[in-house]
């Protein structure tokens, strides 16, 4: 029988931890969603906003933790919205921002997502994944979250990760490369035999 790690997962949205078990499930790692909250520093690196949320998050809960902040930066838009993603995402939504890009013909963008680990004896180590692609100029498919509908990676012959199936947004997505560097790292380091 292969024993299943399990690690608390601080976050508010469940599309992040639907996501990130069906990308673990091959390294024998299940998240589970704690309902501590979690706290987000201002800041343009996600980087710093993972490794506060961590350090905030591991005084409140003695045990395993992953935290993951991740946004979308659009080149003309000079990285807006960014570290403001969830925000802005409430705020405008993808109509939002195909109004501010409507003029714009270069429409390069990338997902950004940083996961951070930590546990009682273990300081926070951080994982990256960046996804590149173009922002569509009309909203497409039906999958996904968030801005999933404007996002056409490159190499998805000209879908958006919301016309694409879970599975393969996975293996493209910036959630996908950093969770399966995790994973790895995670097998390798930690896990139980
Ligand atoms: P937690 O902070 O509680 O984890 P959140 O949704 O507020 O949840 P972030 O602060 O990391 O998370 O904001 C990231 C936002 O970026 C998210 O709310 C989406 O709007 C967007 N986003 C991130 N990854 C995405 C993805 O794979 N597809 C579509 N939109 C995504």
């Amino acid at each position: 029988m292969i024993d299943i790690n399990e690690i608390y997962f601080v976050t508010s949205n469940d599309h992040k931890i639907e996501e990130a078990n069906r990308i673990l499930s091959q390294f024998g790692i299940k998240l589970k969603k704690s309902n501590i909250k979690k706290i987000e520093i201002q800041s343009n690196s996600l980087e710093k906003i993972v490794k506060y949320s961590l350090l905030y998050a591991i005084k409140k809960l003695n045990n395993e933790i992953i935290v993951e902040d991740s946004g979308l930066f659009i080149e003309k838009l000079n990285g807006f919205p960014g570290p403001f993603s969830s925000y802005v995402y409430k705020k405008l939504g993808c109509n939002g921002i195909l109004k501010l890009m409507k003029e714009i013909s270069d429409r390069r963008a990338l997902f950004k997502c940083v996961v951070g680990y930590c546990s009682p004896n273990i300081k926070p180590v951080i994982f990256h994944g960046i996804c590149y692609g173009n922002i569509s100029y009309e909203i497409r498919g039906s999958h996904g979250f968030g801005f999933d509908p404007i996002f056409i990676p490159d190499n998805s012959n000209g879908l958006t990760f919301s016309e694409l199936s879970p599975e393969e947004k996975d293996k493209f997505s910036h959630r996908g490369i950093a969770f399966r560097k995790f994973g790895l790292w995670y097998i390798n380091n930690i896990a139980k035999p």
